[in-house]
């Protein structure tokens, strides 16, 4: 791109936002800040390095792209490439099962932070700050899809153990990398058809999760989270953690609530979720993805949900309320670009959200002007928001066609795995 096109392009951009009243300036600085967290999984369709060699717990990756990422040299070098294309503040999100194992015998219920050396030297030697979850999935010790809740207390006391170790792992994080941790609790337990006693499992669940989060440990540090979820495949019909449970888990325990934007009805929406939940939990925690039809974790595009999710958060002021992570695993294109496109976009989003004339549209609304909100609104959408990006872009050292970038990587690195 010519850089003095794009010099051009974002005077003519700050003459018109400063019309509508907007400081361009203070606007990226506020997007730029805000922590994007990605999701180490996309790069080796969430298969990880702890033994499994497929994956289960009702979630897929489809798709057969040259080039998956088979080691944790290989995923790192993959991370490295892919933010190297994203601008703003990107925080890494590690699973458990990308440990590498510092004895043969170690299993998730021992796990510490000597199984996660390598990520968090990379890490702290990047700034990089690391989220984590328990990965309750792919694993000899899960019955069937059940992990906490289900009736073998052989099985729950594994799955305790591995969920307190993990919290123990991510406060080492914490410390190694001078920002948060976030641990992020999702197991799969539910099942594929009716379930006769709905009430024995969600008993041994609030059980097991109350017995994790027991032992005090500065949240501020590690905000422990609880992902909800409708269904998943082959486990249809119920599933222990859902909606109204994690919330009330979360409010009444004071927990981080997780929203996957996948996880509900298709016609709900999570942006719609976030002022409400945030009425009566102190924290929320983002996995923004795409579902189309069903849970199936699409690359999250620069599309109308995912505008009202960033207009909530930065409109609000909820930046230190809501952790904003992705969540997708796409294998069936270039899986760094899959990354730097959903990053790219979530960024672009944010940035929007800063752009935008919020005081203006918000402003009619008070007067009980719906027309003049309307109007606001939809000519918010064509603002040339193309034209900051660039410039923020630039200034950042990360390109704006990035194209070039996957194609050489794909020349000289994953065509050779
Ligand atoms: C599954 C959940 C969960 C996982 C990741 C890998 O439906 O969304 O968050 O996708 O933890
Ligand atoms: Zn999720």
């Amino acid at each position: 791109m010519d850089e003095k096109a794009i010099l051009r392009g974002y005077d003519y951009a700050k003459e018109r936002y400063a019309a509508l009243g907007v400081d361009v300036d203070a606007a990226v600085a506020r997007a730029d800040a805000v922590p994007v967290s990605m999701h180490c999984w996309q790069g080796d369709d969430v298969v990880g390095f702890d033994g499994a060699d497929s994956l289960s717990g009702g979630i897929a990756a489809t798709g057969n792209f040259p080039g998956r990422a088979r080691t944790p040299a290989e995923l790192r070098a993959d991370i490295e490439t892919a933010m190297g294309l994203v601008p703003g503040a990107t925080k890494l999100n590690l699973h458990a099962c990308y440990a590498e194992k510092s004895r043969p015998d170690v299993d998730r219920d021992g796990y510490t932070t000597a199984d996660f050396e390598n990520w968090a030297s990379w890490a702290a030697s990047r700034g990089v700050g690391l989220d984590f979850n328990p990965t309750f999935f792919s694993h000899p010790k899960m019955d069937g899809n059940f992990s906490l809740s289900s009736f073998d207390p052989a099985v729950r006391r594994f799955w305790i153990e591995h969920g307190k170790r993990s919290r123990e792992i991510a406060l080492d994080f914490a410390k190694r990398t001078g920002k948060p941790s976030v641990v992020n609790f999702w197991m799969p337990d539910g099942y594929k058809d009716t379930c006769a006693d709905t009430v024995a499992h969600r008993e041994r669940m609030t059980a097991s999760l109350d017995e994790i989060f027991a032992a005090p440990v500065d949240e501020t540090l590690v905000p422990c989270a609880l992902e909800s979820k409708l269904f998943g495949v082959g486990i249809e019909s119920y599933t222990v953690v859902s909606h109204e449970y994690a919330l009330g888990y979360a409010i009444t325990r004071n927990k981080v609530y997780t929203l996957d934007s996948g996880h509900f009805h298709p016609t709900e929406t999570v942006s719609a979720k976030l002022s409400a939940t945030l009425a009566f939990v102190g924290q929320v925690q983002l996995h923004v993805s795409r579902g189309v039809r069903w849970d199936s974790d699409h690359v999250v595009t620069f599309d109308d949900e995912l505008q009202r999710i960033m207009d909530e958060i930065l409109w609000n002021g909820f930046e230190k309320r809501v952790f904003i992570g992705l969540d997708y695993f796409d294998a069936s294109i270039d899986r760094i670009a899959a990354w730097a496109i959903g990053l790219r976009n979530a960024r672009k989003a944010l940035l929007s959200a800063a752009l935008a004339p919020s005081a203006a549209i918000r402003g009619a609304e008070r007067e009980g002007n719906h027309t003049l909100r309307l109007a606001l609104q939809e000519d918010r959408r064509t603002l040339p928001l193309g034209a900051v990006w660039e410039h923020y872009c630039l200034t950042r050292g990360v390109p704006v066609e990035f194209m070039d970038t996957i194609a050489r990587y794909e020349r000289d690195v994953l065509s050779k795995r």
